[in-house]
């Protein structure tokens, strides 16, 4: 499997300094864990993109093309993963996502957030979803949000406005996982092409506490893995990444660990 870092912190509006370290963070675990749940040996090709901390543009470029050049790699090649950095990253990379799978592609977002209250240019972490609904990269009914424990009423009128659709966590624990599973496996089942964005703070506080925004009652490790391990099984499951782990907020480093299980678990 393809493993590509990006190193990049300046799309959080300067809140989330430290998440330049987390894609080596996160490989650093990578080798601890020895075969994956299902009895697979993970083998990883570690590669990076460039990235310009006082030039967010030319970084966004960067990801951009070198994204695309993944993407259009051998499917024997395996998912590629992508490691950030905020979560700005991820508008370059779904961009680049549906520029080499045009057909009817889709997105789920792990997320304690919307990430749509804001309308910075470029995008940031706070306003990607926006900037991907409004630049038509993705249609707004291809998006699923799992995780939604904290917004701004604009945000949630705006996800009702374009009929984004979205799992809060209250849904989550009413309804049950496997249910909530069910429902997004149906949904993912038909798309094109799926792209999965796995913010690390969809994760409760209490096994994620290494991020910069954190959010009390949201999923356990476990949950997530259990959410991830199906989706992979999709055979139009093409590509993912994973956000705003923070080594400077991380002391016991169990958060860039449970980031590189669930790299793991996606291999
Ligand atoms: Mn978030």
């Amino acid at each position: 499997m393809n493993i590509i870092k990006i190193p990049f912190s300046s799309g959080g509006l300067g809140k989330t300094k430290g998440t330049e370290l987390g894609p080596d963070a996160i490989a650093a675990n990578l080798e601890d864990f020895f075969l994956t749940e299902d009895g697979r040996e993970p083998s990883f090709l570690i590669h990076s993109i460039p990235v310009e901390p006082q030039d967010f543009l030319k970084t966004n470029e960067n990801i951009f093309s070198h994204a695309r050049e993944h993407f259009e790699k051998k499917p024997e090649q395996g998912v590629p993963l992508f490691l950030g950095g905020d979560h700005s990253v991820t508008y370059s990379l779904v961009k680049a996502f549906a520029s080499v799978n045009p057909l009817n592609p889709g997105i789920i977002i792990f997320d304690a957030h919307p990430d749509c209250c804001s309308d910075f240019s470029p995008p940031t972490h706070e306003d990607l979803l926006l900037a991907l609904v409004k630049e038509k990269i993705i249609s707004p009914g291809n998006i699923i949000l799992v995780g939604i424990r904290n917004s701004f009423r604009d945000e949630l009128r705006f996800l009702r406005q374009h009929h984004i659709s979205w799992f809060s966590m209250t849904e989550i624990f009413n309804e049950g996982i496997q249910e909530i599973s069910e429902a997004l496996m149906a949904k993912a089942k038909g798309f094109g092409s799926l792209y999965i964005s796995v913010d690390i703070d969809a994760l409760d506080p209490a096994f994620a506490p290494g991020t910069g925004y954190q959010e009390p009652g949201g999923l356990a490790t476990r949950e997530l893995l259990f959410f991830l391990q199906r989706l992979k099984k999709l055979k139009n499951f093409k590509a993912g990444d994973i956000v705003e782990v923070n080594p400077a907020k991380d002391p016991s480093g169990i958060t860039a660990k449970a980031a590189a299980k669930i790299v793991v678990e996606l291999a």
